[in-house]
């Protein structure tokens, strides 16, 4: 695909996202700024005063860009995606994780557009030649066991090159641009995402997980692998053999007996070569 590197480094505007945008509600209203703390912060605060379902925060820059359990995520400006989308989903607090495999699937199609060998690594990071390309945050607030609203937030490396990064990650993270070896036009990008956000999301509240479980296990890098999980509820190891009906990584342990994994971050033994 080519794209001018003029139009990767168009500054993100309002007025480019919606004449861009096809989905139908997701990015009807878009919230584009200059710098935030975290996107996942204002998007709260705007679901908390009652943004409908579908707005979109976005900005150039975080100065506190965030990860799962309190870790950072690296926020270059002007390069890259850095996305939160408020979601009022009719489900049970105990579904909400399945969001967030939902939006791993559609960020990894969206990738795979760019730079074809995109692939989703359990729960929900996307990898591309074993490196991450882009990180999903969860965040969500319930009320009386259901969800009252989620904020999805999604950060992808569109452009950025190696120096970016910062020294620690530069042999973990890797850009589209990077891998496919041309400049990715983000404001196109954010569009097709939000599209392919809206269809998958839309799939899955008609037809519940099991319509999303097989995409998903395609598009995983994990299944037959040899690994460790950390955190969560127990460390392990076992190699992959699956997605649960709920969303749970299935993990055949030494012995032979079969695991749920339910929360905790995954290493692949041995790399991914
Ligand atoms: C994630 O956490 O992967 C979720 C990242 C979500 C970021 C988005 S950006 C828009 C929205 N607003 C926010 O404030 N956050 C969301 P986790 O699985 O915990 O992974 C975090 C780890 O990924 C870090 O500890 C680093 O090792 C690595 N990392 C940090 N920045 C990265 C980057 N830009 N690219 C690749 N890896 C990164």
């Amino acid at each position: 695909m080519m794209i001018t590197s003029a139009a990767a480094h168009r500054p993100l505007s309002v007025d480019d996202l919606r004449r861009a945008c096809v989905a139908a509600r997701f990015g009807q209203d878009i919230r584009c700024f200059e710098s935030v703390t975290s996107t996942n912060a204002v998007a709260h605060q705007l679901a908390t005063e009652g943004a409908a379902e579908g707005t979109v925060v976005i900005a150039e820059a975080q100065s506190q860009g965030r990860g799962r359990l309190g870790r950072a995520w690296a926020s270059p400006p002007y390069r890259n995606l850095y996305l939160s989308l408020i979601l009022r989903p009719p489900i049970p607090v105990a579904s909400a994780p399945q969001v967030g495999l939902v939006a791993g699937l559609a960020v990894a199609e969206t990738a795979r557009e760019w730079a074809g060998a995109a692939a989703i690594k359990w729960p929900n990071d996307v990898l591309v030649r074993g490196r991450k390309a882009a990180g999903i945050l969860t965040e969500m607030e319930a009320e009386d066991g259901r969800v009252r609203f989620i904020v999805l937030g999604i950060g992808v490396n569109l452009n950025s090159a190696p120096e970016d990064f910062p020294p620690g990650l530069r042999d973990k993270a890797i850009s589209l641009c990077s891998a496919a070896g041309t400049p990715v036009d983000r404001v196109r990008f954010a569009a097709r995402l939000l599209s392919q956000l809206e269809q998958r999301y839309d799939l899955f509240l008609r037809e519940g997980f099991a319509a999303i479980r097989l995409l998903w296990e395609s598009l995983s890098c994990l299944t037959g692998r040899y690994v460790q999980i950390e955190g969560g509820e127990e460390q392990c190891t076992g190699v992959v053999s699956g997605l649960d009906g709920d969303g749970a990584l299935r993990l055949r342990r030494p012995g032979g007996q079969e695991t749920r994994v339910v929360a905790g971050d995954v290493t692949v033994i041995g790399g991914y070569v």
